[in-house]
């Protein structure tokens, strides 16, 4: 009667250790995931040219991707009013007079996420005449990713456990 008392607690007490085994476990790898750095193939920096027309209230293109180390020239010109061009984060602007195309090198040092905006008022949509510069690999993205993928894994998991709980397995 012990024995099976004992075996009994054996049962109820071993899902409820394996879950929060279970549990550390996938804390542990979404931090992994979150802050680990990920060792992706970095390319070599290289020298780029980028053309940037703009037009009220628009520039074109809105989004340009460099990657970190790149010596990259933005060869700016206005199409109608006079615009600019300032990047968040990088000391680089440019003014272009309509149609006089402007060049300006800088090094994408920093890696992320910079808008670039335009920097001469130039009617009343100027605050939204806004681009995106993506310096390096989306490494936000690609964490977002594997946390998805963990969450399913781990959603896998506990179904399965829940399963074999109720059926009395465990093992
Ligand atoms: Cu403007």
């Amino acid at each position: 009667m012990e024995e099976l008392l004992s075996t009994q607690e054996n049962l109820n007490h071993q899902p409820l250790q394996s879950k929060w085994r279970l549990m550390v476990f996938i804390s542990l790898c979404a931090l992994l995931i979150l802050f680990v750095p990920i060792p992706l193939a970095t390319p070599k920096p290289t020298d780029r040219v980028i053309h940037i027309d703009a037009t009220s209230f628009q520039f074109t293109p809105a989004e340009i991707k460099v990657n970190q180390g790149d010596r990259v020239t933005i060869e700016f010109v206005s199409t109608d009013v006079v615009h600019g061009i300032s990047i968040d984060g990088y000391d680089f602007q440019l003014t272009s007079d309509p149609g006089q195309p402007v060049t300006g090198t800088f090094v994408a040092s920093r890696p992320g996420m910079f808008r670039f905006r335009c920097s001469v008022p130039c009617g009343n949509l100027h605050p939204f005449m806004i681009g995106k510069l993506r310096v390096g690999s989306n490494m936000l993205f690609i964490r977002g990713v594997l946390l998805g993928i963990l969450a399913v894994v781990a959603a896998i998991f506990s179904l399965k456990k829940s399963k074999e709980s109720k059926t009395g397995k465990t093992s």
